[in-house]
């Protein structure tokens, strides 16, 4: 390979600010620094993706194949900086040109290309890729509108689209000889032994490819996402006669399948245009992915040696019937030895029980826009059907095609996010498959980053860290063990301790300027963010508040521990539900933190447009981490982690990762409550439980009455009376049921923080136990047990 010298970075902005934006200093704004920035980091990254890439080549190693519709990167710039341990000479470049490094960071738009959970693993998981070697391309949808931004008008969420390509990104290169056409609709002509799909309609996907740094440069990877095109981009004709719309239409309508990412979190929309994005996404990877293999090893049967495609939850379910319909129809392998071959290289991750989001899709759409697939689906059941004589359940029932069976049929493993979700899957359901096939299922607990989620938005605690037991903690995070000889030094704790302060006075100064909202940094910051759903309870968490509001007011003077409630989550637009619980709470808070009686103890704020650029302030100044789901309904959460990695100790309940959460860091720094998923399951069987819990615990009733009677709405009594009703009535996710030992794992919160010296020891404690919660483990667990892929790393 040709070798460059590398320029300092200082020269390099300049460089670029002059060569590339045709800019000087002394008229560059800060989207040009930015850039410039941006294109010197990136510059590096490309040594360094280019060496990874001659690499696998030469070693012919298998490469991992990541396929997702969501990837919610957020901001590159940060990581590049520093994963290529750049921070102290990009600091020191900006400051000779007199820009500050921290105003440059937050020019860049947040890339939203994804709606919670799913979509952050993901990202995190394309990072640790990169930062263990494993060779490995993330294939996605380049959305031109990711995730809406919200915004809140009389404590009413109202959603914006957002723009993320509005402003210049610097991270991506237009591929534009990468392109393959993917067809919808038309018909199958079948003779004999010969079948042949002809779409009805076809649409180009073109590639653009991010590199993807890991830690210290070592290694880089490619996230390759899909953009539409058409295929005849302009109709010549009808722009002749005049007709200007029609003319742009083909364009407009191809550009239609990349333009909006789903605003949904495990619920689904039963919507053509989201199945021809699945389609769309997964067909352009697959053929990528063949394209590749065929130049380098060709015969087609060794595709599970060096391939393993990895199907981030149903949405690229389509890739089996996809993968079998290319082997053979177009390859004439038989239809077993393309089974067998597309099984070998399957792979699937569940991420959520919620029935509502297991896909399924009506055949009569299904069928209009795939019906090959459609045959051979019906194909691969009827032949799973026979050699399972015992089966009871068709992926074929009910004129549907249901996603999660025809993954779990035609993957070689199976995996859940956590021990307790990979349990329930076995046991709810996938029982039959799993009775079926019982070494099919394996579990692989989620993990985050501590690149992003530590040492880079926690800058004074990693600082203190690497001070301490030094800085191999990053790339093996399960030095933090070492930390706790630490934990015995009060010197030490009250390092710890100023820390987690300076955090909390940075997040109280940036709130205060950003929203007007002054906060006090000697509060207990209790913070809830995550998307807004029913099972994930926000409502449970306010209506504590309300409670607790009241107990004060009762008794001003009972020493109260002080207590700042955060709230920061993005409903579904049609999640009508949800977007109530988001206007009560601030309706709440108006009046909560307007009582001059209570304010001192009681503050409540909800945070508009939650993203990860948010959560990264949010998360290093939290005193209190609520993972308050009811039991079995959270896969796993990764938002968990990231609070007990950075010493927020969690209340929570026993529910997806929080139970391995609570083994790590020892029960005795974890404040749990709430029924188990088996109690949960028992007690919706029990007649009236709400109206139970609620005439055993006059707190929980006297704060329902005053959502009822308009407390917090005085100008619409009756706004929340549908909220009350349900929770009065059905109450399926069990709020009132759990109601008062939430409410005493609370009352235990305030009582441990007032004891400064053990609540920051507690603090730490979950900082030197959470090392087990590295994505980079579980990417080791992916590579060992799932994709038997290597490292390419010495
Ligand atoms: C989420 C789960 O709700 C969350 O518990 C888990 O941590 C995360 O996936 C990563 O595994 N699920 C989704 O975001 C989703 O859209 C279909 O599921």
């Amino acid at each position: 390979m040709l070798q460059l010298s590398t320029p300092s970075l200082r020269d390099a902005i300049l460089r670029h600010l002059t060569y590339s934006f045709g800019k000087d200093p002394e008229h560059a704004i800060l989207e040009d620094w930015r850039m410039a920035l941006s294109y010197a980091v990136r510059d590096r990254i490309v040594d360094a993706w280019f060496k990874a890439t001659e690499k696998t080549y030469e070693t012919g190693a298998k490469r991992v194949y990541y396929l997702s519709m969501e990837f919610l990167i957020g901001r590159l710039l940060e990581d590049g900086i520093v994963n290529l341990e750049l921070v102290e000479e990009a600091k020191a470049a900006l400051s000779e040109f007199d820009k500050d490094y921290h105003e440059v960071l937050s020019d860049e738009p947040d890339a939203a290309l994804g709606n919670g959970g799913l979509g952050r693993l993901a990202a995190c998981f394309l990072e640790s890729l990169s930062t263990v070697g494993c060779p490995a391309h993330g294939y996605g949808i380049r959305y031109e509108h990711g995730l809406f931004r919200q915004s809140f008008v009389d404590g009413r969420q109202v959603e914006q689209p957002e723009t993320w390509l509005g402003q210049r990104h610097a991270w991506e290169f237009e591929r534009p000889e990468v392109r393959y056409r993917i067809g919808f609709g038309g018909h199958v002509d079948m003779r004999g032994e010969t079948v042949r799909w002809y779409p009805g309609e076809e649409v180009e996907a073109e590639a653009f490819d991010t590199p993807v740094v890991g830690f210290r440069g070592r290694w880089a990877n490619t996230l390759r996402l899909w953009s539409g095109r058409a295929i005849h981009p302009f109709d010549l004709d009808a722009f002749n006669h005049g007709d200007y719309a029609r003319a742009a239409a083909p364009e407009a309508l191809a550009r239609t399948i990349s333009r909006v990412l789903y605003p949904d979190d495990t619920t689904e929309q039963g919507k053509e245009l989201r199945l021809k994005q699945e389609y769309f996404l997964t067909a352009a990877a697959l053929r990528d992915i063949l394209r590749r293999f065929n130049n380098q090893f060709g015969d087609l049967r060794k595709l599970p040696d060096k391939v393993a495609i990895q199907l981030n939850d149903t949405h690229p379910a389509i890739a089996g019937p996809e993968l079998v319909r290319i082997l053979h129809d177009e390859r004439g392998l038989p239809f077993e030895d393309a089974m067998e071959i597309a099984r070998g290289t399957l792979s699937y991750t569940n991420h959520t029980l919620m029935p509502e989001a297991l896909e399924s899709w009506g055949e009569d759409l299904f069928g209009r826009l795939l019906p090959r697939h459609l045959q051979l689906v019906d194909q691969i059941d009827n032949a799973h059907a026979t050699q399972n004589p015992s089966r009871t359940q068709s992926m074929r029932a009910d004129h549907q095609v249901k996603m999660g069976q025809l993954s779990f049929v035609m993957a070689h493993h199976v995996n859940g996010v956590s021990a307790l979700h990979t349990d329930l899957m076995k046991t709810t359901v996938f029982s039959e498959l799993h009775r079926l096939h019982p070494d099919r299922i394996v579990n692989e607990t989620n993990g985050v980053t501590p690149r992003r989620w530590l040492l880079a938005c926690n800058p004074a605690l990693a600082g203190l860290i690497t001070d301490s037991i030094g800085d191999g903690w990053i790339d093996d995070l399960e030095q933090l063990q070492k930390l706790e000889p630490f934990i015995e030094d009060s010197g030490w704790i009250d390092r710890y301790w100023n820390v987690k302060k300076s955090n909390k006075i940075e997040l109280s100064n940036w709130m205060g300027q950003t929203y007007g909202l002054h906060t006090d940094p000697e509060m207990l910051f209790d913070i809830q963010i995550k998307r807004m759903h029913e099972y994930k309870r926000q409502h449970l968490n306010i209506i504590e508040a309300i409670a607790h509001w009241q107990e004060i007011r009762e008794n001003p003077d009972a020493g109260w521990t002080p207590r700042l409630k955060l709230f920061a989550g993005k409903a579904a637009p049609g999640y009508f539900f949800a977007k109530d619980i988001i206007r009560l709470i601030n309706d709440a808070a108006v009046v909560i933190n307007n009582d001059p009686v209570t304010n001192k103890y009681l503050k409540i704020a909800f945070l508009p447009n939650y993203n990860v650029s948010l959560a990264e302030r949010l998360v290093p100044a939290a005193d209190l981490s609520e993972q308050i789901s009811t039991a079995g309904k959270e896969a796993s959460g990764t938002g968990n982690m990231k609070f007990a990695l950075n010493g927020a100790p969690t209340v929570g309940t026993l529910d997806g990762a929080n139970v391995e959460i609570r083994d790590h860091v020892g029960p005795e720094n974890f404040f749990l409550f709430g029924m188990t998923a088996e109690e949960v399951m028992e007690r919706r069987t029990v007649e009236n439980h709400a109206r139970r819990a609620i005439d055993a615990d006059p707190r929980l009733a006297s704060a329902l009455k005053l959502i009822r009677e308009g407390r917090f709405s005085p100008s619409e009594p009756d706004r929340y009376a549908g909220v009350v009703d349900n929770l009065e009535g059905p109450d399926f996710f069990l709020v009132c049921s759990d109601f008062t030992d939430y409410w005493r794992a609370q009352r235990e919160v305030d009582t441990a923080f007032a004891d400064r010296t053990g609540w920051a020891r507690m603090a730490a404690l979950n900082t030197a136990r959470s090392g087990w919660f590295s994505s980079d483990r579980t990417i080791r667990g992916y590579m060992a047990d799932i994709w038997k892929a290597q490292s390419l790393l010495p």
